[in-house]
């Protein structure tokens, strides 16, 4: 296994209910290093280039509108197997088919309001890092 690098976001509804360091204590129990973080509130523009893989789908504008009303934390997960590790702390994307245990099954409300992102693949983990990160802003380990 390699060392990675992911991207999460703890999204709006994460954020409101105060759960950002339960769900970063998440991470870290399971190996993984924040190895750049910031809080951001994200505009239609910034939230829609993010999700722009699903423009043509049914859900889009709700997703886009939903990462637009509230604060949300970025951040770059790195260690050993980042990428799926990470997706398999965060659980499906519907909270109601998430492992127990898993962050989803813990925090998530709904489909929309599902508590976290995380990129699902090596190309999107580089693209999505990129997308809110400049090198000097990571701070390797
Ligand atoms: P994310 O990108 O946010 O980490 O979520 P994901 O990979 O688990 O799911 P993805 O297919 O990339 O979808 C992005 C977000 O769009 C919403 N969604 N709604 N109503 C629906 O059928 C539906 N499908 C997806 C979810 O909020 C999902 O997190
Ligand atoms: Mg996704």
């Amino acid at each position: 296994m390699a060392v990675e690098r992911t991207l999460s976001i703890v999204k709006p509804d994460a954020v409101a209910k105060n759960a950002i360091g339960d769900i970063m204590a998440r991470f870290e129990k399971a190996g993984l290093s924040i190895v750049a973080a910031k809080m951001v509130r994200l505009d239609d523009d910034k939230a829609g280039g993010f999700y722009a893989e699903h423009k043509e789908r049914p859900f889009y504008k709700h997703l886009v509108a939903f990462m637009t009303s509230g604060p949300v934390v970025v951040q770059v997960l790195e260690g050993e197997n980042a990428i799926l590790l990470n997706r398999e702390l965060m659980g499906a994307t519907n909270p109601k088919e998430a492992a127990a245990g898993t962050i989803r099954a813990d925090f998530a409300e709904s489909i929309d309001a599902n508590a976290v992102h995380g990129s699902d693949s090596a190309e999107s983990a580089a693209r999505e890092i990129a997308y809110f990160f400049s090198a000097d802003e990571i701070c390797a380990r």
